[in-house]
């Protein structure tokens, strides 16, 4: 039987078949895909995190342990993001300028689709003036979803409502913000309407703020 234990090795040590084997092994012995997701891939990051921030491991390190826990989210991608039938409009999430980490904004994503929103992803190192541009093309939009992975790019949290604020738009969308650094009090600060510590609550409280059709 796949223990959580090894499929968290596998991804700290970037070993991506082992790591989807492992995976798909579990999910064949009836493992919960959410545990697998929490207590072994994302322990692993954590274990990765410490490793770096001790001086064990460096930046390439941390990348292939990035894209082997990428190919695991993959496999469990249908099982924690089973599509709605419900519609319930449209999310522009992207990672702020600066900013490369996609893994949690991803997540965020997927979960979001799974209740039923259409999400436009900008992807990582997004500049405030292509939220407000990408808002342009698509008014009714009715999130924006913003992650911030760094204690130096968490700034860029507040330029971007400011600038949805400059454009005039800010009024016509509900913010919502996350990511490692980000607190309740940094999302009051900012002026942002939500703030979630993970995936799941993100989901959950956007499923909730736009729980009928409209
Ligand atoms: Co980086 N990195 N990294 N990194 N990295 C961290 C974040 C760090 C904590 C590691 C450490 O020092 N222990 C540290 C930040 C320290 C700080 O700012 N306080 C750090 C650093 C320093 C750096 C570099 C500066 C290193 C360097 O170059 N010297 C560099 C910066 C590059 C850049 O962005 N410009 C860098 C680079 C990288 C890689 C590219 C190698 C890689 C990212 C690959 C990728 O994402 N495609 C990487 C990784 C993998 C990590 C760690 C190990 C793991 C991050 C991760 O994916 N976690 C991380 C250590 C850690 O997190 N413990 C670290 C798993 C993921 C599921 O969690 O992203 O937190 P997370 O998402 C969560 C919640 O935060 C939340 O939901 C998710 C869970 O459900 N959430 C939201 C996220 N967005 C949300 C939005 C919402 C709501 C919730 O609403 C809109």
């Amino acid at each position: 039987m796949a223990s959580l234990q090894r499929i968290a090795e596998a991804v700290e040590n970037g070993k991506n078949k082992e790591a989807v084997d492992l995976i798909n092994e579990a999910l064949r012995d009836g493992v919960d895909p959410q545990t697998i997701l929490k207590d072994g891939m994302m322990a692993a990051m954590e274990v990765i995190g410490q490793r770096f921030r001790d001086n064990e491991i460096f930046v390439p390190e941390m990348l292939v342990a990035a894209r082997a826990m990428k190919k695991g989210v993959a496999v469990l991608q249908p099982y924690l993001a089973s599509k709605s039938s419900v519609q319930r409009g449209k999310v522009i999430i992207g990672t702020v300028e600066g900013d490369l980490h996609d893994i949690g904004k991803n997540l965020v994503a997927m979960m979001l689709e799974g209740v039923g929103f259409e999400v436009i992803d900008l992807g990582v190192d997004v500049p405030p003036g292509k939220f407000v541009e990408e808002l342009k093309r698509n008014p009714d939009t009715k999130i924006i979803a913003i992650s911030a992975l760094l204690t130096t790019t968490i700034a860029q949290v507040r330029l971007t409502i400011e600038a949805l604020k400059e454009a005039g738009l800010r009024d016509q969308v509900t913010i919502m913000v996350g990511g490692a650094p980000v607190t309740q009090s940094f999302a009051d600060s900012v002026g942002a309407d939500a703030y979630t510590p993970d995936a799941g609550s993100a989901a959950e409280w956007a499923k909730n703020r736009f729980s009928v059709l409209s």
